[in-house]
């Protein structure tokens, strides 16, 4: 089965004015569709692997014919990425952790506006193209880390429950080059019931 590129759970405009409604139609329709095709394109060469789940592709690279693998990592990454970044993002919900997720940041980083401000801090300084998540690690630890480009925490054998898409093209038509203003809104879009329901999930 070829990949697809997933519907969006809420309207381009819902999440306005924090991400406005042009950046979301590109960034879904244009950006992500394009990894989608791009990834396609790749496996089709070896249709076998349209029945392997891409999260196990992405987790064990170096096992893929060498002629794809730079294809699997940034499209196939960037599908993944794509896929769980429109999840994390609603206009609706929860404000902040709730459940074990919302102890497990308290015991972790501190408090919730420690947490907050150690991920600005980490996507901030995120040089050039990439990600900044909240992940699970092999232990079953939180941790903050960051990835350049559509490198994924599947890559380093974590779990991603919240991922922040620092490229240009997820805020650059609302916001230029003012990276920290975006992340600083973005919270008022975050996706809690989902982020601490698949921290349940990882730590079971
Ligand atoms: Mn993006």
């Amino acid at each position: 089965m070829t990949h697809t590129l997933p519907q969006l759970p809420y309207d381009y405009s819902q999440l306005e004015p924090h991400i406005d409604a042009q950046t979301m139609q590109i960034h879904h329709s244009k950006h992500h569709a394009t990894y989608v095709a791009k990834l396609n394109a790749a496996l089709e060469q070896f249709p076998e692997l349209f029945e392997t789940p891409l999260e196990e592709l992405i987790a064990d690279l170096d096992k893929l014919p060498q002629e794809i693998q730079s294809a699997v990592r940034n499209n196939g990454g960037g599908h993944l990425n794509h896929t769980l970044f429109w999840k994390i993002l609603t206009p609706g919900g929860s404000k902040q952790p709730i459940k074990q997720l919302a102890v497990a940041i308290e015991q972790t980083f501190g408090s919730f506006e420690d947490f907050k401000k150690e991920l600005q801090t980490t996507a901030i300084n995120r040089f050039g193209s990439g990600w900044a998540w909240l992940s699970v690690d092999e232990k079953g630890k939180l941790i903050i880390e960051s990835t350049p480009n559509q490198d994924t925490p599947l890559m380093h054998n974590h779990t991603p429950l919240l991922g922040i898409d620092v490229w240009e093209h997820a805020y650059y038509l609302k916001y230029q080059n003012k990276r920290p203003d975006y992340l600083e809104a973005i919270w008022n879009v975050i996706n809690w019931d989902n982020v601490s329901e698949r921290y349940e999930e990882a730590t079971q």
